[in-house]
């Protein structure tokens, strides 16, 4: 199984190297796009269509401003999309969270925190963890490591 990650523009790369970075950590298999709701549709279509058939677990989509890409992406899809707001120039991310997270009722976007990619990663991981007992196992690894650093800093 595999993740893929879609961002509307290249700018969003920074915030998104996180999730690249998680997924990565974990051993999962992902494909990163830069493909944009309104300046690339067509290409955003063909390549979201096939991904079930292509054996993906989730897509995480990544978008700042009036953030429809999430939303396309899942209109496209019966997987799980996860969306991932970036924090936009003039309304620091206000627009992008409210453009994912207030979807109307029967298209689902999961939506994180703003530039959460990290977040998005390991919600996508948690997903594919329901039937991957291999990587339910590295998911509890990784809470107690981070619980344990969180309880040394009081050292
Ligand atoms: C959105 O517009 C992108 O996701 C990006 O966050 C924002 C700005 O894009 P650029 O103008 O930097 O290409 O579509």
């Amino acid at each position: 199984m595999k993740v893929g990650i879609v961002m509307g523009s290249a700018s969003d790369r920074p915030v998104m190297d996180a999730a690249a970075e998680t997924l990565r950590d974990f051993g999962v298999e992902h494909e990163v796009k830069i493909y944009s709701a309104h300046r690339t549709p067509a290409a955003l279509e063909a390549w979201v269509s096939q991904l079930r058939e292509r054996g993906f677990a989730a897509v995480i989509a990544a978008a700042g401003g009036a953030a429809h890409l999430a939303g396309v992406v899942a209109a496209f899809t019966t997987l799980p999309v996860i969306g991932v707001p970036v924090k936009s120039r003039s309304l620091e991310g206000l627009d992008s969270l409210l453009s994912m997270v207030q979807m109307p009722s029967g298209i689902p976007v999961a939506t994180v925190a703003i530039d959460g990619a990290k977040n998005a990663a390991l919600l996508a991981i948690e997903m594919m963890a329901i039937t991957d007992k291999d990587l339910a196992d590295r998911l509890a690894d990784f809470r107690k490591a981070q619980a344990e650093k969180v309880l040394a800093a009081n050292d």
